[in-house]
C-alpha cells in the first residue's frame, strides 16, 4: 500500500469530504488501491442505519430520498446517499440527474449524495455499491440510503447491502401490484405508496396488503417454497417480521414520519430478533465468496493468457485434440498441488 491510500483512509475518517469523495471514485472505477483502502475502512464499520430505497423509475424514489435526508438532517443526524442506476452503463439520464441533485444541496456535506452506475461491469456493481456504502459507514454517517432502479437479479443485490428494504410502488391499476410478485415482494420490509395525492392509492394499499399476507411476508420468514401459514413464524429468538404498508406524498414531504417510523420498527425488530446478526453473517459470508471467485478466476484467467489464450485453447478442442475438462485439469492443476502441498 502507498502513503497516498492509507492518507487518504487517514482522511475519510478525519471527517473529510472531499476524501471520501476520492475514496468512493476509486471503488466504483476499481482503481489500484482500492482494495487495500476497503480492508483498513473495515474496522471502522458497522454503526451506520443502512436502508434500501427501490422501485420502478420514476416512482418518486429521489424525491423521497431528498425528504427522509431532510428530516434526519433535523433530528441532528448525518447521511450518506448512494444513487445507484443499474439500467445505465455510463453517466447520463438519470444519473446525470442524481449529481445536479448533489450539487443543489445546499452545501448541506452532512447529506452527502452520490450516484454510480454499471460502467459496463453489471456483475460488479453490487459488490462496488456495498464498498462505496462501507465507505459512507466508516465515515460515520449515521443514516446510508441505497437508491436504486431497475429489476430483478441486480436490483436485488445491490439492496442486500440494506438493512432494510423499502419498495416505491405508484398507485395504479391492479396490473402493477401483480408485476411486483416477481421478486419484489420478498425483498420488501416496508411497501411505500408514494403519490398518494393521486388516484388509486387506497386501492394499491389494499391490493398490497392482501398480498403480503397471502403468504409473501410469511413465505419468506419461513424459508420454504410450501407451508407457510398465517401463524407467527417463530425465528427462535423472536417474532417474523411482516412487511408494512404505508403511504407518502413525497412532493409535500406527507407520510414522511410514519415512514421514518416504519423503518425504526424494522430497525428494532433485526435488534430483538437476531436477525441483524444472521444477516451480517450472510453478507460476510457472501462477501468473501464473491471476493474469492473473483480473485481464482483472475488468477485462473493469467494462466489461460499464459497459455496463449483462450481462442488457441478453443482451436486444440476443435481441432480434437483436447476437451473442456482435460484444459480446466491442466489449468487449475498446478494450483491445486500448491494448495496440496501446504498440508
Ligand atoms: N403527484 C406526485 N408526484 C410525485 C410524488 N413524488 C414524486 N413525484 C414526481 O414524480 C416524478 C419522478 O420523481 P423522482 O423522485 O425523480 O422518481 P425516481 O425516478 O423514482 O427517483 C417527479 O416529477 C416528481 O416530482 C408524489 O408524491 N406525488
Ligand atoms: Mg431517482
Amino acid at each position: 500500500m502507498t502513503s497516498v491510500e492509507s492518507s487518504l483512509v487517514a482522511d475519510l475518517l478525519d471527517g473529510k469530504h472531499r476524501a471520501l469523495a476520492r475514496v468512493i471514485t476509486k471503488i466504483e472505477n476499481r482503481e489500484s488501491g482500492y482494495r487495500d483502502i476497503v480492508s483498513l475502512l473495515y474496522e471502522h464499520t458497522g454503526n451506520a442505519d443502512v436502508v434500501g430505497i427501490t422501485g420502478s423509475p420514476g416512482a418518486g424514489k429521489s424525491t423521497l430520498v431528498d425528504k427522509m435526508a431532510r428530516v434526519y438532517r433535523d433530528r441532528g443526524l448525518t447521511v450518506g446517499v448512494v444513487a445507484v442506476d443499474p439500467s445505465s452503463p455510463f453517466t447520463g439520464g438519470a444519473v446525470l440527474g442524481d449529481r445536479i441533485r448533489m450539487a443543489s444541496n445546499v452545501g448541506d456535506m452532512d447529506v452527502f449524495f452520490r450516484s454510480m452506475s454499471a460502467r459496463g461491469n453489471l456483475g460488479g456493481l453490487s459488490t462496488a455499491t456495498a464498498d462505496a456504502v462501507k465507505a459512507l459507514d466508516a465515515f460515520g454517517k449515521d443514516k446510508v440510503i441505497i437508491e436504486t432502479v431497475g429489476a430483478g437479479q441486480n436490483e436485488i443485490d445491490i439492496v442486500r447491502a440494506a438493512d432494510t428494504v423499502a419498495v416505491l410502488v405508484p398507485p395504479s391499476s391492479g396490473d402493477n401490484v401483480q408485476m411486483l410478485k416477481a421478486g419484489i415482494l420478498e425483498i420488501g420490509d416496508v411497501f411505500v405508496v408514494n403519490k398518494a395525492d393521486l388516484a388509486g392509492a387506497d386501492k394499491t394499499v389494499q391490493e398490497l396488503e392482501e398480498m403480503i399476507h397471502m403468504g409473501g411476508g410469511k413465505m419468506r420468514v419461513a424459508g420454504g417454497h410450501h407451508g407457510f401459514s398465517d401463524v407467527e413464524v417463530d425465528l427462535g429468538e423472536g417474532r417474523a417480521w411482516d412487511p408494512v404498508v404505508v403511504e407518502t406524498v413525497a412532493t409535500q414531504a406527507e407520510g414522511v414520519d410514519e415512514f421514518l417510523a416504519a423503518l425504526e420498527d424494522h430497525q428494532d425488530y433485526l435488534d430483538d430478533s437476531g436477525e441483524r446478526e444472521r444477516k451480517a453473517r450472510q453478507r460476510v459470508a457472501e462477501e468473501i465468496r464473491t471476493l474469492l471467485r473473483d480473485d481464482a478466476a483472475g488468477i485462473v484467467g493469467d494462466e489461460v493468457e499464459r497459455r496463449g489464450g483462450i481462442d488457441d485453447l478453443v482451436d486444440a478442442v476443435l481441432e480434437g485434440e483436447t476437451d473442456p475438462y482435460s484444459i480446466a485439469d491442466e489449468v487449475t492443476g498446478p494450483l491445486r498441488d500448491c494448495v496440496d502441498a501446504r498440508d
